[in-house]
């Protein structure tokens, strides 16, 4: 076996976490990250026959049956993800029932996934759907697109509206636009189902007032995604309060978007 601590996808988890960190995205025990890994490649340091125990999920998983993720525990914080992913992280397969996990590493303390398990893996099924090669969903409360919720009217359209505004190439990175919830509850299967019913259409859904969740086929565009959309967050909470003298038109982002050959929202468009 050799050991996991040197495989790509555990760095990416240790790289990814700090660097959401360090962008002050994931205060505390804030954000979580699932990513559903191939079951080959966790063989090559995982013995994949060896539990370590089960943990129910509270809900079923069964389109998910066999699936190997890797998911932030519940409680923890980003910040100590790197200097300890053994007790930071865990390694879970879906049982072919769909309501339990087996732990195969990881939660080293007795921990267990994210609160937040429940609106991960059903956004999962959801992106899977839609795009076979969907592989990452990422939850953090970005400081300022969680501003912008507290100013601007939680709408899909006018919401991506204005993200699209804000920067040339947003319409390029976010063609297909954002979901925006009201304000609920987390930590449950409500949030999970309504989360998912937004990710047939979106890539990125915005959890009003709380934070963001982006789904994407790896780590870098999962990231690159909700890095784009607090960019154009940034831009608007810059500029929401002072006159507006020049804008992206409409005009601009049907070009933009052609020119790129994007399949964008056309009905977003005025
Ligand atoms: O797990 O961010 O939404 C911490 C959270 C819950
Ligand atoms: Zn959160």
């Amino acid at each position: 076996m050799e050991n996991i601590l040197q495989a790509k996808f555990l760095k990416e988890m240790c790289q990814t976490t700090a660097n959401m960190y360090r962008l002050g995205w994931d205060e505390r025990n804030g954000g979580n990250i699932s990513y559903l890994l191939d079951e080959k490649e966790v063989g090559k340091y995982l013995d994949l026959e060896k539990v370590i125990r089960e943990i129910p999920i509270g809900f079923e998983a069964k389109e998910l049956a066999g699936k190997i993720f890797i998911v932030t525990g519940t409680g923890k914080y980003f910040k100590n993800v790197e200097s300890d992913p053994e007790t930071n992280l865990g390694i879970v397969r879906i049982k072919a029932d769909g309501k339990t996990a087996e732990l195969l590493w990881g939660y080293k303390d007795g921990g267990r996934f994210t609160s937040e398990f429940p609106a991960h893996m059903m956004s999962h099924i959801a992106r899977l759907k839609v795009d076979p090669d969907n592989r990452v969903v990422m939850h953090c409360h970005p400081t300022n697109l969680l501003a912008m919720n507290f100013v601007h009217e939680l709408d899909d359209r006018s919401f991506t509206r204005s993200l699209w505004q804000m920067c040339t190439e947003c319409i390029v990175v976010f063609p297909d636009g954002v979901g925006v919830l009201p304000w609920m509850l987390c930590g449950n299967n409500a949030i999970g189902e309504a989360t998912a019913n937004k990710m047939k259409e979106y890539r990125v859904v915005v959890w009003g007032l709380h934070g963001v969740y982006g789904a994407g086929k790896d780590m870098d565009e999962t990231f690159g995604l909700i890095e784009t959309v607090e960019k154009a967050a940034e831009i608007y909470m810059l500029t929401a309060h002072l006159p507006r003298v020049n804008t992206i038109t409409d005009e601009n982002l049907v070009t933009i978007a052609e020119a790129f050959k994007v399949n964008y929202r056309k009905d977003f468009i005025d």
